[in-house]
């Protein structure tokens, strides 16, 4: 047992001190002294809040070793006999650690009563100088890091292998409307969760060419003659469960120069492109790539997917044999999980390094790669999907093309077998995509690769199996699977909106974080308990106080606490469709001038969001929102009723102080687009209500929470591709919608952008020649819906209990239920506790 303050502890093969170990005030109180002066080498009287800050991560991180050297034990011992999950993925969003790590310890309290008998009165403003690794886009890294909450809180044994990149995500800021990116230095003072393993590293190889050779035992074999070799190092950090014995780790690799120079025979110059090849390897590890950038410089991140695999699986190998295990034994000790096609070349890697590294025969070295591996899809938009143009996956890995031109070739064979005669269906499959400039097809890799593929919530697996896999649906319809996504509640209620899990915890025990998915609903009855909506009331009204008040500080714009808050955060894209909202909010700004608004609900209208750097429509789509924010929060009128917002920026710190405040969640994208979303559970959880389309998890969360309380619009998945199909004409509804064509009309003139008529060109043409994403045919249907939430808002009884019903019924998108799924039907692994000591 974790020694306390009060309590004895169990004999103890390593002896911890009660300073290292004890969850008690007294404990905590002596660990932050002790921390300053033997780690920063400060005195109290000159410490910085950041000292204070670093000396209390690291009293918290000392908290969470016994259990995380248990944990890892339970990985590497000879005599635990558990499969492990090792979810592989290029980013993991965690957001800050500290907030996290106090509630899911349960020392928040014991925290805050130390800092004070330290002179130390103010925790928010320490946890408020933590840099959040941004190591991750948006809904698929974020998804990573709510998994290993999960995995953790259920006391599955896990690891997630991912990159250490040096700079992150951009930091966002607005200058004159537009987004302008810098860079991410979030190791600049440190990061005081990882623990460097110097001692556990692997080589990469990269580049060079392959060689037939036989080996002792006479038999053909290949060799891989690599042009460069990169090290990686491993970067550990703890991942709590939530009140349990597990935590589990976070390990990323960060790149190195191999250490291979004989320095002695070095010249000068010699020294000096030593130096270089130094710098080179280690920007393999250097910057996370933005989603939606266009084809160039991509050699670079098919070296970041391959380099992070192959130390991942190197690793797994090692911690295998550590437990005495044999290597035919792999799959019944690891599930590895692709998230997404981005480490997909585990799928080649793993072979090669059974065939290639410990000579095992192919058949069987196949069968377990595919009782390892899972793939996940989280996207069905063909221009996000991964492929490698064969040339440059020639020369940066030309082992494993020779490599996936055998699975190739097997899988083909198999399937000629199968359906004799079809040619087509061979050319659909295939690996290579032969048309044009010839493409490794990664989602492919992935499918053929892995025993199982599933999609992130019912009607993206359903589109996954009737389009982009449907071949593969066919060859192989046992190996689909639905998993929709889930969000942590510990961060996502309890930290994130303490007053609200206060009040729940108040009025149905305290079992519900960590049993969302049955404990939540018992709040069901008191959504019309008239004290209970006060309180709740009171609840949103102090968390969009909150709110307000950083938006001022953030951007100087006075919002009214009292009005509807209406809120749209998430990565700019033309699918999700913020340029849907601005047309309603220009419609709206028409109105309000024409009629006396005395009868209109005053709004704030909030967005936030990054656009991908070379994404040129989501940066016009931006600079938009805020030119037509500018206009309306200028108008003496139209800003009694209604503001709008871009709040810079966003982020999961962030984000804690958005979903909490939340009236009214935009859940908008075009029917068929958005795999599941995530950020609309969030929104639900702390009640808001949801205006949305029938995509994505939309559709469950509206099942779940009622139909009546959840505002639908919008054409359907299968009614866009019928209407695209027909030769959908959007300047048709243009001519003819004249509240549509006023808005647009208005953001033409140069009304927005100081008489520049040209400077939203290109966004005005792409909606009236071709509307990729079917805003015009959803304009109207969206225009009466926000009617009907005004007038639904105007009674704050029934709104409250909706909001009430919303967060009582949203249980089943906690991550745990998620990762049960996982657990249960693709990775077939079981919880265990490890061993106390
Ligand atoms: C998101 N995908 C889906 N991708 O868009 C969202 N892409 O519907 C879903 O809820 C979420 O995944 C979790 O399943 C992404 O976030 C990326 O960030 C990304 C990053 C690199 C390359 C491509």
């Amino acid at each position: 047992a974790i020694a306390s303050d009060s309590g004895a502890s169990a004999p103890s093969p390593i002896a911890l001190t009660n300073v290292r170990t004890g969850l008690g005030a007294d404990a905590i109180a002596t660990a932050l002294i002790e921390n300053l002066y033997c780690l920063l080498g400060k005195l109290p009287q000159h410490a910085t809040r950041n000292d204070w800050y670093m000396c209390l991560a690291y009293t918290v991180r000392d908290r969470m070793m016994e259990r995380y050297v248990a944990t890892l034990a339970s990985i590497t011992e000879t005599n635990t006999a558990a499969k492990a999950v090792a979810y592989l993925s290029a980013e993991f969003l965690t957001g800050p650690h500290l907030g996290n790590s106090l509630v899911n310890l349960g020392i928040w309290q014991a925290v805050e009563e130390a800092l004070s008998r330290v002179g130390q009165d103010d925790l928010s403003s320490l946890l408020d100088q933590e840099e959040e690794p941004g190591l991750g886009n948006g809904g698929l890294g974020r998804l990573a890091a709510c998994y290993m909450d999960s995995l953790a809180t259920l006391n599955v044994p896990a690891i997630g292998y991912g990159i250490r990149y040096e700079f992150g995500i951009f930091d966002q800021a607005i200058r004159d409307g537009w987004q302008v990116e810098l860079t991410d230095k979030w190791l600049r003072f440190g990061n005081p969760w990882e623990i460097v393993r110097s001692e556990i590293t692997f080589d990469v190889k990269l580049g060079g060419r392959t060689e037939p050779y036989y080996d002792e035992a006479g038999r053909y074999r290949m060799r891989w003659l690599s042009e460069k070799v990169v090290k990686g190092v491993a970067y550990d950090t703890p991942v709590p469960g939530y009140r349990v014995p597990t935590t589990n780790l976070l390990r990323l690799w960060k790149a190195e120069a191999a250490e291979s120079f004989d320095f002695e025979a070095f010249n000068v110059g010699d020294y000096y492109r030593a130096v270089d090849e130094k710098i080179a390897s280690e920007t393999i590890s250097k910057v996370l790539y933005p989603n939606d950038e266009p084809e160039a410089g991509k050699q670079l991140r098919l070296a970041q997917q391959y380099f992070f695999v192959s130390c991942s699986l190197q690793d797994m190998i090692r911690l295998l044999i550590m437990r005495g295990k044999p290597l035919d034994e792999f799959h019944s000790y690891w599930a590895a999980q692709l998230n997404d096609t981005h480490p997909s070349i585990a799928v080649a890697e793993l072979m090669r390094l059974l065939v290639d590294e410990h000579a095992m025969e192919w058949d069987q070295a196949w069968a377990i790669t595919q009782q390892t591996c899972g793939y996940t899809n989280h996207t069905l938009l063909a221009e996000a999907l991964e492929r490698w143009p064969l040339p440059l996956f020639a020369r940066l890995l030309p082992r494993h093309l020779e490599i996936i031109y055998e699975i190739n070739r097997r899988f083909l064979n198999d399937i000629r077998l199968r359906y004799p005669g079809d040619d087509q269906l061979l050319q659909r499959l295939s690996l290579i995509d032969e048309a044009g400039g010839k493409h490794m097809r990664m989602a492919h890799l992935a499918s053929v690769g892995s025993h199982a593929i599933n999609g992130v919530a019912a009607l993206h697996t359903e589109l996954l199996k009737q389009t982009l896999l449907s071949d593969f649906h066919r060859v192989a319809p046992e190996k689909f699977f639905n998993v929709t996504n889930g969000v942590t509640p510990r961060r996502w209620i309890a930290l994130s909106n303490p007053n609200l899990s206060a009040l729940i915890t108040r009025k149905i025990g305290d079992r519900w974080l960590a049993d969302l998915e049955h404990e939540l609903e018992h709040l069901e009855p008191l959504a019309i308990d008239g004290d209970f909506q006060k309180e709740w009331q009171a609840i949103k009204a102090d968390n969009k106080r909150v709110l307000a008040g950083l938006i001022k500080e953030r951007t100087g714009i006075i919002i009214e606490p009292h009005s509807l808050f209406d809120i749209q955060v998430k990565r700019l894209h033309e699918y999700k469709r913020q340029h849907l909202n601005v047309l309603y909010l220009v419609t709206l700004f028409n109105k309000l001038r024409r009629v006396s608004s005395a009868a209109e609900i005053p709004r704030t209208v909030i967005f936030g969001g990054k656009a991908a750097p070379g994404y040129r429509m989501a940066k016009l789509i931006i600079k938009l929102i805020n030119s037509v924010a500018a206009a309306i929060n200028q108008d003496p009128v139209v800003s009694q009723v209604l503001k709008v917002v871009f709040l810079p920026d966003f982020n999961v710190k962030t984000s804690h102080h958005v979903y909490p405040a939340a009236d009214l969640s935009e859940q908008i994208s075009t029917a068929g687009k958005e795999a599941s979303g995530t950020g609309n559970m969030k929104f639900a959880m702390n009640g808001a209500l949801t205006i949305g389309t029938l995509d994505g998890a939309n559709v469950e969360i509206r099942d779940a929470v009622g139909h009546e309380n959840f505002f639908l619009f919008g054409l359907t998945a299968a009614e866009v591709e019928r209407l695209k199909a027909e030769a959908y004409t959007p300047r048709s509804i243009y001519d003819s919608n004249a509240e549509l064509r006023e808005a647009i009309d208005l953001i033409s003139s140069g009304f927005f952008s100081n008489g520049d008529r040209g400077l939203f060109q290109s966004l005005v043409e792409s909606l009236i020649t071709r509307d990729d994403y079917m805003l015009l045919a959803d304009y109207q249907a969206y225009v009466e819906c926000q009617q009907r939430v005004s007038q639904a808002y105007s009674d704050q009884n029934a709104w409250t209990r909706m909001s009430i019903l919303n967060c009582a019924r949203v249980g089943r998108f906690s991550s745990d239920r998620s990762i049960r799924e996982y657990c249960r039907d693709i990775w077939n692994v079981r919880p265990i506790v490890p061993d106390e000591r």
